[in-house]
């Protein structure tokens, strides 16, 4: 069973090497620092701060394990962050990559966090990218829908769709899902994406 409400911090961990087995399902929030990564997982959990939430860019520094019921919730750290002094950034590219290479056992889907209110960064491309060649599957969230108008959102979904053909991606082949963690957009959706994920995996492993 999934219980968004009952969520709890579980483990920080600071090199790959740390990391623990893969026991339970995982969903991990990965995208550019200050994308609002954290804020999605309180709004999922119904809680007001326990993950951090904070206005210095680069705050999550390490691989954060949330437990909520039966899955794993896994917020990674930001890329792309520029005053990051080059060793943390090293860091940090380590660790995310490694989460990724050691996972494929309990890691159901990602969601790739992308800022509605701009064009997605190189580092954005270049996830995903690296989610479509390495073939995990991944979600993308438009995150701070709540700071568009809406000319400005249907104008951003446009070039939105514009830089996925660039990238060779049919409109349809990657699910996207518009959020904010203001005005609580999208969090259904992605409630129901984790709930109907972890209970397809639970009725494999009763078969
Ligand atoms: N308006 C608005 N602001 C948001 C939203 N989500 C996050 N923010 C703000 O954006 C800033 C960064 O949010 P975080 O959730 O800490 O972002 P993060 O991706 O976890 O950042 P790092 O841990 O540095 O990688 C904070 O000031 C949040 O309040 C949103 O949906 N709407
Ligand atoms: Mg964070």
């Amino acid at each position: 069973m999934i219980d968004f409400k009952s969520a709890q911090f579980c483990a920080a961990y600071g090199t790959k090497e740390q990391l623990p087995p893969c026991d339970k399902p995982e969903f991990a929030f990965v995208g550019r620092s200050n994308v609002g990564k954290s804020s999605m997982l309180n709004a999922l959990f119904g809680r007001k701060s326990l993950a951090r939430v904070s206005n210095t860019p680069g705050k999550t520094g390490t691989v954060n394990f949330y437990s909520a019921g039966d899955v794993y919730l896994v917020d990674l750290p930001g890329y792309g962050f520029a005053k990051q002094p080059q060793n943390e950034r090293r860091r940090y590219a380590s660790l995310v990559s490694g989460y990724f290479e050691s996972r494929a056992e309990s890691l159901e889907v990602v969601f790739l966090l992308i800022d509605f209110r701009h064009k997605p960064t190189k580092d954005d491309l270049n996830s995903i990218n690296f989610f479509i060649t390495t073939e995990i599957p991944f979600v993308i969230v438009l995150t701070k829908a709540d700071k568009l108008s809406k000319n400005e959102t249907e104008a951003n979904r446009v070039m939105f769709r514009e830089q996925m053909s660039l990238l060779e991606i049919e409109p349809d082949a990657v699910k996207v899902v518009e959020f904010s963690a203001i005005n609580g957009l999208g969090l259904n959706e992605l409630r129901h994406i984790i709930t109907q994920l972890s209970t397809g995996e639970k009725e494999k492993s009763d078969e």
